[in-house]
């Protein structure tokens, strides 16, 4: 028999700056923590509108609830008078209610993660886990989720690669993809299409219908759909917006995955694919940076490196041919598959969590 861990107790918060990577990576996080680590989580969410687009089953009517065993509370102003968890996650470092902070400072033993924004650049393992003291007695650590062992890792759940392997043993469900609306000719190329609107996807498709090979874009409602001029072998149509589980398995069934911000991203990464991730877009060529993190890291091939920097301004020059030909394809087959591999035998983002709130190592 196995022994359960104690109960961890935790608030995990989300404020919904702009579009939908906040509150995915919270829920996801919330989701890991609660059905993998024995935690008992109560997520404020400032916007849970956005959560009921990826989390279907949501009653948008009520202040909280109950789902998938998580607390979730509409997170208003003035807050709620609550008695603080001792664990505390401060969603991309999202500032937390003055009143919270003030009952917060008066427990004996709490434990304060401000969870940041993924990157890979080397940066990420000297800052990851410090500690900023306050006026107030509160030490917040910086958590930072990243690709290297001194990073918070990336989230990964522990049963994933089992269910990919299943699904990929049906080969891509074709009733599931029918059920989606989605029925293409033999040997075609399913691209899911999920962008920041400035995304150069005309270049793309430009350069799709130089190939002899047939692609179809899946565009999930809200994307802006390509300016396409009529072309034989480039597609497209519309799909409902998915469910984070069923948005796995879009990728998974996908030939091409484009992707953006953090956890789609991540997500893509996992699905074992080739993929193309758009930088979410920061001023002074922060972004740059974060993608040439990314480039060195993951050891992509020619000319991906330089094509995701034109990528994430909006234009491409870059031809991109010679890996959509047959052997070029392969190659980016091979290195999205190693890739995954080698990421995914990190310890996870929700297991480091977990274990840094259960034995808390001496705070830089
Ligand atoms: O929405 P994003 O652009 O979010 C970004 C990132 O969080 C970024 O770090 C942050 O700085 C910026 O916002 C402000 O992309 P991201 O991170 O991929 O989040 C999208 C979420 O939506 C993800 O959890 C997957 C989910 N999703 C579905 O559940 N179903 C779908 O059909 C699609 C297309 C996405």
């Amino acid at each position: 028999m196995s022994l359960s861990p104690p109960r961890v107790k935790a608030d995990l918060f989300c404020r919904v700056i702009d579009n939908l990577g906040d509150v995915g990576v919270m829920w996801r996080l919330a989701r890991q923590l609660t059905a993998h680590k024995n935690w008992q989580v109560r997520l404020w969410v400032d916007k849970p509108e956005a959560l009921a687009a990826m989390q279907p089953g949501l009653d948008l009517r009520l202040t909280h609830q109950q789902c998938r065993a998580i607390e979730v509370h509409r997170w208003t102003e003035p807050f709620a008078q609550v008695e603080p968890n001792p664990v505390v996650i401060a969603g991309f470092s999202c500032d937390l209610p003055d009143s919270y902070l003030t009952a917060l400072a008066q427990m004996t033993q709490v434990i304060w993660l401000q969870l940041e924004y993924l990157s890979a650049e080397h940066w990420v393992s000297d800052f990851h886990g410090r500690s900023a003291p306050r006026t107030d007695g509160l030490r917040p650590v910086f958590f930072f989720p990243g690709f290297a062992e001194q990073t918070g890792g990336l989230l990964l759940e522990p049963d994933l690669h089992a269910r990919q392997a299943t699904w990929s043993h049906r080969a891509t469900d074709p009733d599931w993809l029918a059920s989606l609306g989605v029925v293409t000719a033999p040997e075609t190329r399913l691209v899911s299409v999920f962008t920041y609107a400035h995304a150069p996807l005309e270049g793309l498709v430009a350069q799709m219908s130089r190939v002899e090979q047939r692609f179809h874009l899946l565009l999930p409602k809200g994307q802006r759909a390509p300016d396409l001029s009529p072309r034989s072998n480039v597609t497209w149509q519309t799909i409902d917006f998915l469910s984070q589980d069923d948005y796995d398995r879009l990728l998974w069934s996908c030939d091409l995955n484009l992707v953006r911000g953090e956890d789609s991203w991540v997500r893509a990464i996992w699905a074992t694919r080739p993929f193309i991730w758009q930088a979410y877009h920061q001023g002074q060529d922060t972004h740059h940076c974060k993608i040439d993190a990314w480039c060195a890291l993951a050891q992509l091939p020619e000319p991906l490196p330089h094509l995701l920097h034109e990528w994430a301004d909006g234009q491409i020059t870059t031809d991109l041919s010679p890996l959509l030909t047959a052997q070029g394809w392969q190659q980016w087959c091979q290195a999205s598959s190693q890739l995954s591999q080698k990421l995914s035998k990190q310890t996870d983002l929700a297991s480091r969590i977990d274990l840094w709130c259960r034995k808390p190592p001496h705070l830089k």
